[in-house]
């Protein structure tokens, strides 16, 4: 089945949805609730409703827009994922596989295929842990991972509630309401840029993702003893800044003596106070950020990092708190997908490699409630998260081949 994928027109919405954003282009920034994530959405569900799709928010903002096969009641598959940007972000990120999977439908749409089992392309509420800290929030609540009275009280840098912000945003109904049950999906499956370098170093052009590594992420709070940066000696000092300092080192220390390459861990936030040049910093508030694909050596590492604390906290006088924030399983990918996007490969005479995924992704938490799997596409120099991440238009295209020839085997 030869597919025509419309690039012209999906690099065009791809353009047009990049400008919606809090900062001037080349930047792409979208916070879940702010002011550009209304109108990107806005944006994406008139292209959904152009293209004849059942489109429907749930209680916190996922977007569901359905293609109703022959068989309305059967599992539908599913596809998707986010488009919300964290700051300083490029424009590829979720969006490849939301307006991507919009191609995808409208290729097979064109086509003159109508498939037995609906297709339904979902736009997680956020992906990004911006605004609460924690990723994956969307898909975590309708995965029913999570309780909804928990969900609703997850609380931003502002104090503002999830359930304040979404129903400011206009997102009503009980938040329980959004769980999806059991067999809603019969398999789910994302494309996404790799936001590595691997395919593009092998020069393969699609990633069969096996594995969706485990994240696992906390606050940490180191409180010292403020003071006059002249005149308290050096002795009787608390320095909150240099504990936090022998902190980070010791967590990069921790990630890189695992005996695997799939270990990684990050601190990405160091807010000090006061933040003065003359005073010695009281407080500093760390992130912390430790994934592999093995949770039994994450989680090494997390209790290594707690013994390092403690050492800090007894050498130098310091009080150091650890709030976990999350500690999610890994993922393993369906065989039965793989082998159909592998088949979708050979189809089009695509090379594909099964691989690794070391972000996460809301497939993390769709496997939770479906056979689940992810495309990878090829990324510039592996670069994401930045205003200079991209993904060529072809690059774009031969995903949403395997994409729409995947969803069509899925769907029958
Ligand atoms: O952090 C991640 O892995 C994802 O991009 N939010
Ligand atoms: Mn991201
Ligand atoms: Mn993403």
């Amino acid at each position: 089945m030869k597919l025509e994928i419309n690039t012209e027109q999906l690099m065009r919405e791809l353009h047009a949805l990049a400008a919606i954003s809090s900062e001037p282009a080349p930047v792409v920034t979208r916070v879940v609730y702010s002011e550009a994530d209304m109108r990107a959405r806005a944006y994406v569900k008139q292209l959904f409703a152009a293209a004849g799709l059942q489109v429907r928010d749930d209680a916190v903002g996922n977007i569901f827009a359905r293609w109703v096969g022959q068989d309305a009641e059967a599992p539908a598959v599913g596809t998707g994922s986010h488009i919300d940007a964290i700051p300083n972000a490029g424009m590829y990120d979720g969006v490849v596989g939301v307006l991507g999977g919009l191609e995808a439908v409208r290729a097979l749409q064109r086509s003159g295929v109508r498939p037995r089992r609906s297709i339904e392309l979902l736009v997680f509420a956020a992906e990004e842990p911006t605004r609460f800290g924690l990723g994956c929030p969307g898909s975590r609540i309708l995965a029913g991972t999570v309780s909804p009275e928990t969900a609703r009280q997850w609380k931003d840098a502002e104090g503002q509630s999830l359930d304040a912000l979404r129903r400011a945003a206009g997102f009503t109904g009980e938040v329980k309401d959004a769980v999806l049950p059991q067999n809603y999906y019969g398999q789910f499956v994302e494309l996404h840029i790799e936001q590595g370098k691997f395919l593009e170093q092998e020069k393969i052009p699609i990633g069969a993702v096996t594995h969706i590594a485990a994240p696992a992420s906390a606050f940490i709070t180191i409180e010292g003893a403020g003071g006059h940066a002249g005149g308290m000696l050096m002795p009787d000092r608390k320095d909150a800044l240099a504990a936090a300092a022998k902190f980070i080192l010791a967590v990069e220390a921790a990630a890189k003596a695992t005996d695997s390459m799939d270990t990684v861990a990050t601190v990405g936030i160091c807010d000090v106070f006061p933040g003065a040049i003359n005073s010695v910093p009281s407080r500093v508030k760390l992130s912390l950020d430790v994934r592999d694909i093995d949770p039994a050596r994450r989680d090494g590492v997390l209790h290594e990092l707690a013994q390092v604390s403690e050492a800090i906290s007894k050498k130098r006088g310091v009080k150091i708190h650890t709030e976990m924030l999350n500690a999610d399983a890994p993922a393993a990918s369906d065989g039965a997908i793989l082998r159909a996007i592998e088949a979708a490969c050979q189809e089009n005479g695509l090379q594909c490699r099964r691989m690794v995924a070391r972000a996460y992704h809301d497939s993390l938490f769709m496997a939770r409630i479906a056979p689940m799997a992810m495309i990878f596409i090829p990324c510039r120099d592996g670069v994401s998260h930045r205003p200079d991440e991209f993904a060529s238009p072809e690059e774009i295209t031969r995903g949403v081949q395997v994409l729409a020839h995947t969803l069509a085997s899925l769907a029958g």
